[in-house]
């Protein structure tokens, strides 16, 4: 079967949910993936932050493969010899005194959710039902009808009423709009380090540190949702390394994995995720042996090839080249270690067309709401493959300038 037919059969029985690049990917292996037609691309997405180790890593494979020949799956109905093993290396990882395993990024957010709630109701003692949590504008935070309660974008929200209830959204980055929406209720402020679907939105300096002084103040919990941010992505361990903040609860997922299987956490001290007391929640493959090896492999890859470092040193790298690109269609480069935005002038047109003509020059990058490609590419990403993304890059602003030239859009460059 060619590329067409495979988009022919995915676009007849895949329900309609995505509009993707068209292709159709058989094979990875690092920061390289080829299509059914033999075609290589260097992946720019590293499916949104999963693949910060790369496609397949040898050491992660390898420890999926001997563990899937041992045991899968138990359900917590019983225990077995992987997942206390996977909570004590993740708990002494971050410095945490407890974890919650599951799968999805978006069961972690909503184990964090109920975690926060229980606190406020047997801890700070808010009355029952009343429990407010604080969310920023432009968040995501995953696609359940809890999560999609406190969104700010329509496209995520509508059809899908009614909502929960019990969110208050604010302005990403404004410390006093947060001290504003304080209440006696308030459990706690859930929000992204970086945003990264909102386009790699990233806070003002000191942003975090001055939100954990005023949850702190106020008896109100800081849960950072490290999903797409964290192991490593951001040049650090986690993102909210950079300003030295410890949040009560961190959702973690995507590259817990290497990006083998979904695997998520959410990670706090005893005087929050401790409350919760046997049948108060779980999950099927919550914490399976398959899962708990895998995730161990991948931490001890992170660590051990100093993946924060190499992030936050290519990332300098890589923004450095693209600033020096000065392309008229430019207008930001943002980011911090391997998360990158770059933001198009408005007279640049639909970033989709970048990323378009990206795909046809061996490079795979997707853009976010129009405006913005984002570069994310795993981590292990070598400095002469950062040039070569770059290279097509250029080459790419170029096409589309000159046919903007042609267009009278853009002044012809002097
Ligand atoms: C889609 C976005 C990225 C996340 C953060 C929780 C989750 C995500 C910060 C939920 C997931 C994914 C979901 C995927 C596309 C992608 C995405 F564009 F949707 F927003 F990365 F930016 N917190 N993000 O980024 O984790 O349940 O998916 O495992 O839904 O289209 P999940």
């Amino acid at each position: 079967m060619h590329t067409e037919d495979y988009i022919r059969l995915e676009d007849m029985y895949g329900t309609n949910t995505y509009h993707p690049i068209d292709v159709v990917i058989e094979r990875g292996e690092g920061v390289w993936v080829w299509d059914v037609e033999g075609k290589r691309y260097l992946d720019c997405l590293s499916a949104y932050s999963a693949l910060n180790q790369g496609h397949r890593h040898p050491r992660i494979l390898q420890a999926l493969y001997r563990q899937a020949e041992r045991l899968t799956l138990t359900s917590r109905a019983f225990r077995n010899d992987q997942f206390p093993l996977l909570a004590k290396e993740l708990c002494e990882l971050t410095g945490y005194d407890m974890m919650l395993p599951m799968n999805s990024g978006a069961e972690a957010v909503e184990a964090a959710v109920k975690a926060a709630r229980l606190w406020g109701y047997r801890v700070k003692g808010i009355p029952d039902g009343q429990a407010e949590i604080i969310t920023c504008d432009s968040n995501f935070h995953g696609r359940t009808i809890t999560v999609i309660s406190f969104s700010t974008e329509t496209l995520y929200r509508d059809g899908f009423g009614p909502f929960t209830p019990g969110f208050r959204s604010i302005p990403f980055g404004d410390t006093g709009a947060l001290e504003a929406a304080i209440t006696p209720n308030t459990a706690a402020f859930l929000v992204e380090p970086i945003q990264g679907e909102a386009g790699v939105n990233v806070p003002p300096d000191g942003y975090l540190r001055a939100v954990r002084d005023i949850c702190s103040h106020n008896q109100v919990l800081l849960i950072a949702d490290e999903i797409q941010t964290g192991l490593g992505r951001c040049g650090q361990l986690f993102a909210s390394d950079w300003e030295g903040v410890t949040p009560d609860l961190v959702t973690i997922g995507k590259a817990l994995s290497g990006g083998m299987m979904p695997v998520s956490a959410t990670v706090g001290a005893a005087e929050t995720l401790g409350l919760f007391q046997p049948g108060m929640h779980g999950s099927t493959f919550g914490g399976n042996p398959l899962a708990s090896a895998v995730a161990r492999a991948a931490l001890n890859v992170i660590v051990e090839e100093e993946l924060p470092r190499r992030s936050r040193e290519q990332g300098a790298y890589f923004r450095k080249e693209l600033r020096d690109l000065n392309s008229p269609l430019i207008a930001e480069v943002r980011g911090k270690g391997l998360l990158i935005g770059v933001e198009f002038t408005s007279d640049a047109g639909n970033a989709r067309a970048y990323a378009e003509a990206l795909k046809e020059r061996g490079v795979l990058a997707k853009d976010t709401h129009g405006t913005v490609i984002r570069f994310a590419p795993p981590l292990v990403i070598e400095q002469d493959e950062i040039d070569f993304v770059v290279d097509q890059f250029a080459a790419a602003l170029n096409s589309v300038q000159s046919r903007l030239e042609v267009a009278n859009v853009l002044q012809p460059a002097d």
